[in-house]
């Protein structure tokens, strides 16, 4: 307890101190972690007087270009709030992310330790979920998603620069997998016999999509890229608001937001719920979130785009449990994990939802 109290109060002089290089007009009140994430540490900063704020050290070790990830993501913000200019100030705060300059006009501040912070203002009265309890939030997901892409498609793309290189490339985490493989332990190859049978049954049908990418009959477009149903923030009233942790904001195809999305809005249970039974795919909250996307994002599609949809939804399921499972293998090296098998158990709940998708949706159109 004693402990607590102390290393509280570091952690707080710490995030005080980061706070001040940063100009607003805030008072450090006290902090909160925000800790849903699995790379950054992320704060809420509560100020003496709202706004409150969040401050956020990026993970230089697995993010390579910081200051190049923190430009992607402030030019993006840039190019939605000009977007929104029709809406009063007050409107507009709610939807886009906003972020604070240091006091020396840099969108990061770089620690005596090498950390990167940047800060933005708290979007307030504002709720995330970490699995969906209703098709109507389920459908808001997908319109606040659908609207994000629409907002950023006259965005130009070669602006932006590639965060994590390959981040979704399917045969860049397959080699990855297989690299896994020769340094895993016995007993964690062992334990995982079972999952690593399932990488090599989907594995030919989960390169299709790459395949449409690389060929060019996909194109290449603004994509988020992390869009798990946390990453979204709704009103208190459930209305969807702002599309947050812009990070991973790089090209991308439009199946990697549409799927990352579906895996976490379908799934009847948290990423890392352990009982599977609970692990199911819901095709309500499917068809709703599938509805709210294309009512903004439909006549932005393809009809290719439009009709590999579903097989993306599966790819991003599976690309998820593929990393999950080569972090396993790996002796949780990337992901934050709270106790030994955590990645495992992650892998194995995306494992389950795949199988329920197939029984559930199947692949409509290949
Ligand atoms: C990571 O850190 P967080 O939670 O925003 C990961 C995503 C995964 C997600 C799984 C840079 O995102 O790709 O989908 O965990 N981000 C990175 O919950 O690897
Ligand atoms: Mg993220």
């Amino acid at each position: 307890m004693f402990i607590h109290v102390i290393f509280g109060k570091m952690v707080a002089q710490k995030l005080e101190y980061i706070f001040k290089k940063f100009e607003h007009k805030g008072e450090f009140d006290s902090y909160e972690e925000l800790a849903s994430g699995h790379i950054n540490d992320t704060y809420l900063i509560k100020t003496k007087k709202k706004p409150f704020f969040v401050l956020q050290r990026i993970n230089h070790g697995v993010f390579k270009d910081v200051p190049g990830l923190i430009e992607n993501k402030v030019a993006v913000s840039r190019h939605i709030q000009d977007k929104l200019k029709d809406l009063s100030k007050k409107k507009r705060k709610r939807r886009v992310l906003a972020f604070a300059k240091t006091n020396t006009g840099a969108s990061y501040h770089k620690d005596e330790e090498g950390n990167y912070w940047n800060l933005m203002y708290f979007i307030d009265d504002s709720v995330t979920y970490e699995t969906v309890s209703n098709e109507e939030i389920a459908y808001e997901g997908g319109r606040l998603m659908g609207q994000f892409l629409t907002l950023t498609s006259d965005f130009d793309v070669s602006k932006l620069i590639e965060v994590i290189p390959r981040f979704h490339d399917m045969s860049f985490r397959y080699m990855q997998f297989e690299e896994a493989l020769k340094v895993a332990s016995e007993e964690r190859l062992n334990n995982a016999k079972e999952q690593i049978q399932l990488v090599e049954d989907y594995k030919e049908e989960m390169h299709i999509i790459q395949g449409l990418k690389e060929s060019g009959a996909i194109r290449t477009r603004v994509t988020h890229n992390d869009t798990k149903i946390s990453n979204i923030l709704f009103n208190t009233k459930n209305k969807g608001l702002c599309v947050i942790d812009t990070d991973t904001v790089m090209p991308g195809i439009v199946h990697y937001d549409f799927g990352d999305a579906i895996r976490t809005i379908c799934n009847t249970a948290a990423e890392d719920e352990t009982n599977l039974d609970l692990v199911e795919f819901n095709v309500s909250y499917y068809k709703a979130y599938t509805e709210g996307f294309l009512k903004k994002m439909g006549p932005f599609l393809s009809p290719l785009e439009l009709k590999y949809l579903p097989l993306g939804a599966k790819t991003m399921i599976f690309i998820m449990a593929l990393r999950f499972l080569t972090d396993y293998l790996n002796g949780d090296v990337y992901y934050k994990t709270k106790y030994p098998e955590h990645n495992f158990d992650r892998a194995k709940n995306q494992f389950k939802l795949i199988k329920s998708f197939s029984e559930r949706i199947g692949i409509l159109d290949k």
